[in-house]
Order: C-alpha cells, then structure tokens, then sequence
C-alpha cells in the first residue's frame, strides 16, 4: 500500500519497538516529540491526522485536538487517561481508549514489592551491605542492621478496589494481611469490609493502598486529616497517580513523625519528584514502573496497535473509554 493511502496518525511520544514497527507498518506516522517546531508540524499535517497514539505521561492536550479537525480516535498507551481531555474528545465525538487489565498484576506485584521495602527497609539493607557496614560492627551482631516491622498481621486499606486494586488485595491476603477498602460505592460480591469513609479507614488501618483513578473527585482525597488518621504507626503506598495525595502534607506529616513512612511509585509534578523526599528514611521512592515489565508493557502495546486496527476496520473498539 502506497504511503498516502495508509491513514496518518500522530504519535505524540516514543513506544516501544514493537508498536512503533506496527504502527510504521500500517499507518503514515508522524513523530511530534521529535518535530522541532511543533506548531508548525501540527498545522502542515493536523488537517489529515486521523488518529493519534498517545502514553499516560505525554497524554493528549484540548490544544492538539483543537488542531485535528479530522481525528476520529486516541489509543493511549496506558489504564490511566486523566492526561487525555476526554471532554473535548466527547465535544468532537473522538473515541478514546486505554489498555486495562493486562497490567493488573505488575502493578500489583509493584505495589506489594514497594510495601514490602519500606516496612522490611531492603533499600537501607541492600546499602548496608554494600557499603561494607555488615561484619563490621565490633562484633555484635545486635548492633548491626536494625530490626524491622513486618506486613504478616496487619490491615491494609485499599482505596479504589478496581481491577488493580483487587489483584493488590489478593496477594496481600497471602501475606497474612486483613483487607478492607473505600470507594465511591460497595461492592457486594467482595469478602472485603468497605469503608464509606476514607478518614474512618485510615484510622482503622496499617497501610493505605492508593490504586483509585486521577480524576478532579480525587484530586487530593488523600488528604492531611486521612494522612494524620493513618498515624505515626501508619503507611501509604501509591501506585495510583501522585494527585491523589496531597504531596506537601504528606511530605510534613513524614517530616514531623504523623506519618509513619510512604512508598511511591508517582508524583504530583513527576518526573520532578520533591528534593524533601531524598533525605527521608521512612520513604522509598519509585519512578512510575508499576506497569514497566517486558511482557506487561507488550501487552499494553499490542492494545494500542489492537484498537486503532480495528477502529480502522469499522469494528468494535477493544477497550473504549469514550
Ligand atoms: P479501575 O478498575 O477503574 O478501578 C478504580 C477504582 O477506583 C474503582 O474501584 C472505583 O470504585 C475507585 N474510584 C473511582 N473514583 C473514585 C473516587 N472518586 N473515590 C474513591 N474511589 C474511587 O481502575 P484500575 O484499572 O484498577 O486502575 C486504577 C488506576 O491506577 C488508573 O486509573 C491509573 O491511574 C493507575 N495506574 C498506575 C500505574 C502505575 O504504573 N503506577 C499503572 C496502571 C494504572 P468506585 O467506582 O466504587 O468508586
Ligand atoms: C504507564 C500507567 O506507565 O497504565 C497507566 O495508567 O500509569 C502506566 O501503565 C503509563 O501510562 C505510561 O506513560
């Protein structure tokens, strides 16, 4: 097929190999981040573009669809779209989708690998070690590395028991952990108690699992009064996005002892992540891999590759948001 008959599709980030071959392959692709002048990348091919492939961190901004008059469709490489502007797409009637599911259990298995650092402290103990600091403590075993806490027993509050959130629950039930969760609803076919109030679970629980979508509702829902309820004995994980905690209390809290440590795969400004945080031994930080593995990430680009084929199919969308 000659290039002007594929449909041309503005990719607004790089993709890994697979889906960029594919996309090469069956569309004429033009590579935004890469164009110099942006404006001028939009306003010589803008009219023509169709479609666009897009990640959770680039998005797709009002102003991009704004200069595609004749887009039909976004695939966004990722479960979470809060940076595509779903209400202009639903202004022009641009279809959106995402790629849930097939990254449920790495982002679960990080979730439980970061609560599992933080409480048994293995970044600490993996520089212990590396430093030389083990053998060399006179000779006393006990003034070595300190002793921990451990997950076996505790209660984790899971806020958003979602497809992520469940998988996040099922392997924490494993761990000898109790349960229980807060969303917008009950879910009645759960084992789980729920909370209808997020403040009440954190007082209730160890952890605060944070695994609820980037909306404006949850902007901040994690807020200082939770933060306070969750306690100096207490922890947050998030894997969700960093707008769901209020990163300036949660850095106070850590600070001043109300909180008793945080595990953090997002951020609010990332990849910007607050210097605060660094010198803190109750954290350990994450730079947004809850999804990142070979086989998981594969699985979100065959999605992307997926949905766009069969919108230009004129089949059914897989996975539709919008
Ligand atoms: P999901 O299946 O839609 O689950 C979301 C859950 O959040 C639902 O149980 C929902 O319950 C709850 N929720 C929604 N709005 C809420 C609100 N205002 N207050 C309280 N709870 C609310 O989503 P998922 O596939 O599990 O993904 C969840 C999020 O994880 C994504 O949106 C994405 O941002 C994030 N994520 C991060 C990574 C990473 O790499 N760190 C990877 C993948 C996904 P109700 O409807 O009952 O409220
Ligand atoms: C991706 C994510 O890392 O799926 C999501 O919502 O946050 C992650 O899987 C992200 O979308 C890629 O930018």
């Amino acid at each position: 097929m000659a290039d002007a008959a594929k449909p041309e599709v503005l990719q607004i980030g790089p993709m890994m190999g697979r889906v960029e071959d594919a996309l090469q392959s069956a569309y004429q692709v033009h590579r935004y981040w890469e164009a110099d002048d942006k404006d001028a990348l939009l306003a010589s091919v803008g009219p023509d573009v169709r479609a666009v492939a897009t990640s959770g961190d680039r998005g797709c901004s009002r102003a991009i669809i704004e200069k595609l008059p004749k887009l039909e469709v976004i695939a966004n490489y990722g479960v979470g779209y809060d940076s595509v502007d779903i209400a202009a797409c639903k202004e022009r009637g641009v279809r959106v989708t995402n790629t849930p599911d097939v990254l449920n259990d790495a982002v679960a298995e990080l979730a439980v690998g970061l609560m599992i650092a933080l409480c048994r402290r293995i970044p600490q103990a993996d520089q212990f070690v590396r430093l030389g600091r083990w053998g060399n403590a006179g000779g006393d075993w006990a003034a070595g590395f300190p002793l921990t806490g451990e997950l076996t027993g505790k209660t984790a509050g899971i806020l958003g028991l979602g497809r992520i959130g469940k998988e996040i629950a099922r392997r924490l039930q494993v761990f000898k952990m109790q349960v229980v969760y807060h969303g917008r609803s009950e879910q009645p076919d759960t084992p789980f108690p729920y909370y209808a109030s997020l403040v009440e679970m954190a007082r209730a629980v160890d952890w605060l699992v944070v695994i609820a979508p980037g909306t404006p509702q949850t902007k901040h829902i994690v807020n200082r009064e939770v933060l306070e309820a969750l306690g100096p004995e207490g922890a947050v994980v998030n894997v969700a996005r960093g707008s769901l905690i209020d990163e300036t209390a949660m850095l106070d809290c850590l600070k001043t002892g109300k909180l008793g440590g945080a595990a953090l795969d997002v951020f609010e400004a990332e990849p910007s992540v607050p210097d605060g945080f660094w010198g803190l031994e109750n954290v350990v930080l994450s730079p947004h891999q809850g999804s990142a593995t070979h086989k998981t990430r594969a699985g979100m680009g065959d999605l992307v590759v997926r949905n766009l084929a069969a919108h230009f199919a004129g089949d059914p969308l897989l996975t539709p948001v919008a």
